[in-house]
């Protein structure tokens, strides 16, 4: 199946609550307007960006005399695709690169950073996997089996050890032997969060100080978890000054706009989405396909 097919199916929850207000020859409104507005808003955007997004296309709609719901498609999908926050990098992409994942538990860690190694592995670049959740042996046991599968190396230590100390393993490891893309998984639970966010920021620090490459800090987040998910972005983010974000699971929700709020709130780049459990569901984003396949944009449904 082609990228943006399984990208619209991985979204086709999500489209289903946008699609009600666009059948077929309904009438552009006031309540056309105002049912937009609260779909925007059940469909986890954001109050703000609802609020914005429906004025300024009312407005283009009488500028350019728009009287059919489905002619407000396109421009919505274009209006949605500008909330995002750019990107201006791909650190798995502009090598060497080192790359931290944070996230609560869950998120879906672990299977990313085993995903991401094995597609820039099979591209030919020497990768490093890193084991710093330490937290949990099966999460050692799981990112082994990832690196295993596509041969590739890891390192890390046995449950209960400092994360930070691997982070340093992981780097001296890469210096040693040339890796070009090192990526770490780190822990997600803790008994409270400030403990968790002081463990991560030692991590960083130890990470930065020790690398001889760009070091990032990636959010992963499920995006099923809505305006938790937007919650606890802020709060990571308020601890480790995140670089990017990474939203899974778009296709357990049926409000993907979750990924614009948190985007826009947080004005971080997503540099991949999660739309399905297989590797090729782990796709780059592209701000404009994903508004177009939210919205349902050129097609009539
Ligand atoms: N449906 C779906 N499941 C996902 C996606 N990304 C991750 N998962 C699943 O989420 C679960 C938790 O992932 P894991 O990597 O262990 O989370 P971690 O605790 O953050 O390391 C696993 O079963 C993954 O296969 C996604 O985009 N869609
Ligand atoms: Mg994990």
């Amino acid at each position: 199946m082609a990228l943006f097919d399984r990208l619209k199916e991985g979204l086709s929850r999500s489209r289903a609550t946008m699609n009600e207000i666009f059948y077929m020859g309904g009438q552009v409104d006031d309540a056309f307007w105002e049912d937009l507005e609260d779909t925007l808003v059940m469909a986890d955007m954001g109050a703000e960006v609802a609020f914005s997004v429906t004025d300024d296309l009312r407005e283009q709609a009488a500028r350019e005399n728009l009287t059919r719901a489905d002619q407000i498609r396109d421009a919505l999908a274009t209006r949605i695709a500008g909330e995002f926050t750019p990107r201006k990098w791909d650190p798995f992409d502009y090598l060497p690169s080192c790359v931290l994942f944070v996230g609560i538990n869950g998120a879906g860690k672990t299977t990313t950073v085993g995903k991401l190694a094995k597609v820039a592995h099979d591209q030919g670049t020497k990768c490093l996997i890193g084991g710093a959740d330490t937290f949990r042996a099966a999460a050692i046991e799981q990112l082994e089996i990832w690196a295993q599968r596509s041969g590739i190396p890891m390192v890390t230590r046995k449950r209960g050890s400092d994360p930070a100390s691997v982070c340093f393993e992981v780097l001296e490891q890469a210096e040693n032997t040339g890796a070009q893309l090192v990526l770490i998984d780190t822990a997600g639970r803790l008994h409270t969060s400030a403990d968790l966010m002081s463990e991560l920021g030692k991590v960083v620090r130890v990470t930065r100080k020790r690398a001889n490459m760009p070091v990032k800090v990636i959010l992963v987040v499920d995006a099923t978890t809505g305006q938790n998910g937007l919650s606890q972005a802020k709060e990571f983010n308020d601890a480790l000054d995140l670089d990017g974000l990474i939203i899974t699971k778009l296709d357990g929700t049926a409000k993907g706009g979750i990924a614009v709020a948190i985007s826009h709130e947080l004005k971080l780049p997503i540099l991949r989405i999660g739309v399905g459990e297989a590797i090729e569901d782990l796709q780059r984003f592209n701000a404009n396909d994903f508004a177009r396949a939210l919205v349902g944009a050129g097609e009539g449904n």
